[in-house]
């Protein structure tokens, strides 16, 4: 699956625009920005955790939420299911919960935390798909605040 990603890093995503399109989040459902930040800022828009990982990010702090909807169910395949990249440089974290409906989430017992990828299992949800993932922020840890999103993507 790794290898699928090289490819639309190479050719962009113009020649594949419809794989991009059903693998990564495309549509922003809700979202609460954080209640002290200034909604002009560039990380205050939330559709920058769509699409592709491009170092543009949405930043969650507590008190903010933020859930996207993918083009196409997200079907729980072997392994993990979904990733939600993060690559602040802060310590920040996020609780991450997942949907078919978009109105009864899952949500993991363990955050996700900053700088690192995550991966999701929808097994530990106890769903068979997924169309859904909401971002909880956490943390408050300063003026460029929360958990800077970058990205979320289907693995299947
Ligand atoms: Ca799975
Ligand atoms: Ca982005």
């Amino acid at each position: 699956m790794r290898r699928l990603g090289i490819v639309f890093a190479l050719f962009g995503s113009g020649c594949l625009a419809g794989e991009v399109q059903d693998r990564f989040a495309s549509v922003v459902d809700a979202y609460t920005p954080p209640p002290f930040a200034d909604g002009s800022q560039p990380y205050a828009d939330p559709d920058r955790a769509l699409g592709p990982p491009d170092g543009r990010t949405v930043a969650l702090a507590r008190g903010s939420t933020l859930v996207l909807r993918f083009f196409r169910d997200i079907p729980n395949g072997r392994g993990p299911d979904l990733r939600v990249v993060e690559i602040g440089p802060d310590r920040a974290r996020a609780w991450i919960a997942v949907s078919e409906d978009g109105s009864s989430f899952a949500e993991y017992p363990t955050p996700a935390e900053a700088g690192v990828s995550t991966e999701l299992e929808l097994d530990e949800a106890g769903l068979s798909s997924a169309s859904f993932v909401r971002i909880r922020g956490i943390d408050d840890l300063g003026l460029d605040p929360g958990f800077d999103l970058d990205s979320a993507e289907a693995l299947h």
